[in-house]
């Protein structure tokens, strides 16, 4: 039985106990995707964990990696039980030990001209294929924007490093949880000529205010888990090896809420920042939800029956 087997340790804090590997996705090379489980019981739960795996390098993105992580964060917007995403990183490093959670985009393949493609993701000729297709594409910021309008809690779970892009996607999650010991962040974009001037330094600014998101952009520095939290960038401070537990934690307590209002509360928080397209996001819950009562069936059923329809049962006013 598939659901049975134990998945490979991936991280120092990943238990194979409670996860088992997402079946259709045995081509991932660049990020691990996996369902927790109750062994026991032989059934899933509501959390899925996404986790970026290229330790050597401090978990940078490069353009594989991106599509990867935008097509497992699609199925799990996709899959009805999942309530909840873990977002984190595979590692340590085995060439220096080094955490982390994800150090943004991998520099060794920003080109001038676009983000060269891997010879895997091309057509196995070079490594320095740049397909036009996507070159001038950010298309990290795609993620981005998936994961502010997945109708799902996001949880970055920063085990180690998250700097550059890691910084922004940490900052995109709906809460932060980062480990005591190897929870570091550094805002690096400047330094490396690049910046996210949409959710990385706007958003930021609206939730630890515009001071102090101006100060870790300015000036680069880094700050330890402890600093984060006082900031109030992160929710909690775990000692590490308690990490992946203290977040499978936060999601059995969403998977306690009612799905509706969790959705409707996300759509809402993000609402007055996202300006219309989040009201499109929100107003679309809501019509999903109009389109349940006797009165919008009785406007569709009067289209399908060619009559006035007859709105006499419903007040305009309560
Ligand atoms: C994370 C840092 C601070 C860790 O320092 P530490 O622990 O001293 O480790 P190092 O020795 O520096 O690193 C270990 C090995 O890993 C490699 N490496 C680390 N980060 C990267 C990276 N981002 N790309 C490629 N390689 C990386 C090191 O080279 C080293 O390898 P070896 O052992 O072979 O020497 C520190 O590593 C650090 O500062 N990293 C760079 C962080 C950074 O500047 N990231 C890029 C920032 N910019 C972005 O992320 C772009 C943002 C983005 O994606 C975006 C957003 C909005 C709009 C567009 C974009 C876009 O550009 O797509």
């Amino acid at each position: 039985d598939r659901a049975q087997e134990l998945p490979a340790k991936v991280s120092d804090v990943f238990d194979p106990q409670r996860w088992r590997a997402v079946s259709g996705f045995e081509d991932l090379s660049d990020v691990t995707y996996h369902r927790q489980v109750d062994r026991a019981a032989n059934r899933d739960l509501p959390t899925v964990r996404i986790a970026f795996s290229r330790p050597e390098v401090r978990n940078a993105f490069r353009p594989g990696t991106v599509d990867e992580l935008y097509r497992v964060l699609d199925h799990a917007r996709m899959t009805p039980d999942v309530a909840t995403v873990l977002l984190t990183g595979n590692g340590p490093s085995t060439k220096d030990g080094g955490h982390a959670f994800c150090s943004g985009g991998d520099q060794r393949i920003r080109g001038r001209d676009g983000y060269r493609y891997p010879a895997e993701n091309t057509d196995g000729q070079s490594q320095e294929t740049i397909d036009p297709a996507r070159a001038g594409r950010l298309h990290i910021l795609e993620v981005q924007r998936l994961m502010r309008t997945m109708p799902k809690v996001i949880i970055a779970v920063v085990n180690g490093w998250a700097a550059g892009g890691g910084h922004s996607l940490h900052v995109v999650a709906d809460l932060s949880i980062a480990s005591r010991q190897h929870g570091r962040f550094k805002q690096t974009d400047a330094t490396v000529g690049s910046f996210d001037a949409g959710y990385g330094s706007a958003l930021l600014a609206r939730q630890i205010g515009q001071k102090a998101a101006r100060e870790i952009f300015f000036l680069a520095r880094e700050y330890s888990a402890e600093d984060m939290y006082r900031m109030g960038a992160v929710n909690e401070v775990v000692d590490h090896e308690n990490l992946e537990e203290v977040a499978l934690e936060y999601a059995a307590d969403i998977a306690r809420q009612s799905p509706q209002a969790i959705r409707m509360l996300k759509f809402a928080f993000n609402l007055a920042d996202d300006g219309l397209a989040g009201q499109q996001v929100f107003a679309g819950e809501a019509t999903r939800l109009a389109y349940m009562t006797d009165e919008a069936v009785e406007g569709k059923d009067a289209f399908l029956e060619k009559r006035d329809p007859d709105w006499s049962r419903f007040p305009y006013y309560f």
